[in-house]
């Protein structure tokens, strides 16, 4: 079904695995993330582990280096290949630690450490399969008969734009063989009455909207049991609620505007969307880049949000900690395809020069910084991108894609 290389590779870890009774699953916020969850919870519990699930909104350097000083074996989900490197120098008492991943990955220097991604058999990240994907064909070497979550990589790779394809349409044939998925004008899941773009829209609501209320967990139980009348409500609230603060906060932006520095403009989120993850403020950044009465169409767009001193079900960050969104409005597209402006995520290398970090690509990306850093930050970008002018660029990172 996949290839040999991969297969001896994956049984490895699950060998050196079957020495532990528990596992730590770190899991990505959105829907591809919650299936991964879903998945390997169902898989390692079938195998008599006690599992914990940790979803993360980013990878916070710091939760990795917490999450290693226990004496548990992590499996990261629909996250982690980015940052194998800093996985590897964190996994210092040497425990298996599985990243199940199609974000492009980094190498890794510790053999603890299991990259399982795709991308390293020639499969593509992009198009050919995503986290719950590679999660579910991990869950297949522990055991066989896990065929009937097939479904849920089917669900998960939803987040994929292009038709289903590479792996993904061979995990597709095995749930329409076996009856766990039914064609008919969609593609319904049949032990939940639900179809896959149904489940997979409420996953990226109970992800991110509810990150801090519960929502991803949640979440994993509607992908493995179905919507019950409370998970509906839920899921009304958390969309109402969303519609509401976005209104909101449209209204103040439209009444008093975003302010100005030479090449940025931005805008506090005024709270609105307290409560929730800060996916967010992502999503209402590319909605705003496109109201032309709002914006200019020359100048970063940058959002931000104070985040909650909280991994919810994990550990404190013991720190203050601004998320930033940046989007860039149509009008500045063209004079970055051209290297003409630096990118989205090019800019956010500032991020770092102040004890933040930063992902995302081209049009889109976010970072994390101390709030007390916040206006050395805003200054700091308006250098970096007026050194950019000048001619003065710092070298530029290879794009690491997370949103
Ligand atoms: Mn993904």
């Amino acid at each position: 079904m996949f290839p040999n290389k991969f297969k001896d590779k994956a049984l490895r870890a699950a060998e050196l695995l079957s020495n532990f009774k528990d596992v730590f699953i770190v899991h990505h916020d959105d829907a591809d993330g919650l299936a991964s969850a879903a998945i390997l919870k169902m898989a390692f519990e079938r195998k008599e582990f006690n599992v914990r699930l940790v979803c993360l909104e980013k990878l916070f350097p710091k939760i990795v280096g917490l999450l290693h000083e226990k004496d548990v074996p992590i499996i990261y989900a629909d996250l982690g290949s980015p940052h194998a490197d800093l996985i590897s120098l964190k996994n210092v008492k040497g425990k298996p630690s599985v990243i199940l991943d199609h974000h492009d990955p980094v190498p890794i220097s510790n053999p603890s450490v299991f990259d399982l991604n795709l991308e390293y058999f020639g499969f593509k990240g992009e198009t050919d399969f995503s986290g719950s994907t590679l999660s579910y064909l991990f869950s297949i070497i522990l055991d066989e008969n896990n065929f009937d979550l097939s479904y849920l990589a089917i669900v998960g790779s939803r987040e994929i734009p292009s038709e289903f394809a590479g792996v993904n349409t061979i995990v597709l044939d095995t749930a329409l063989k076996n009856n766990i998925l039914k064609k008919n004008k969609y593609f319904k899941i049949v032990k939940l009455g639900l179809s896959v773009d149904e489940l997979f829209s409420a996953l990226q609501i109970f992800g991110s909207v509810g990150y801090y209320r519960g929502g991803p967990s949640v979440g994993v139980k509607v992908a493995l049991e179905g919507l019950s009348d409370e998970s509906k409500k839920f899921l009304e609230t958390l969309e109402n609620e969303r519609k509401v603060a976005n209104k909101k906060l449209l209204a103040i932006l439209y009444k008093y505007g975003l302010k100005e520095t030479r090449y940025i403009q931005y805008f506090d989120s005024n709270n609105m969307f307290k409560g929730m993850g800060s996916k967010v403020l992502g999503s209402f950044c590319s909605y705003i880049s496109y109201q032309k009465r709002l914006i200019k169409h020359d100048k970063y767009i940058l959002g931000y949000m104070d985040i909650p001193d909280e991994i919810p079900g994990f550990e404190r960050l013991g720190e203050r900690l601004v998320k930033v969104s940046v989007r860039v409005p149509e009008g500045l597209k063209n004079a970055i395809e051209v290297d003409k402006m630096p990118s989205a995520i090019d800019i956010l290398v500032v991020a770092e020069d102040v004890g933040g970090f930063s992902d995302g690509h081209e049009f889109a990306a976010s970072c994390i910084v101390p709030k007390e850093r916040f206006e050395d930050f805003i200054e700091g970008l308006d250098k970096f991108v007026n050194d950019w002018v000048d001619g003065v660029r710092r070298v530029k990172r290879k794009k690491i894609v997370l949103e």
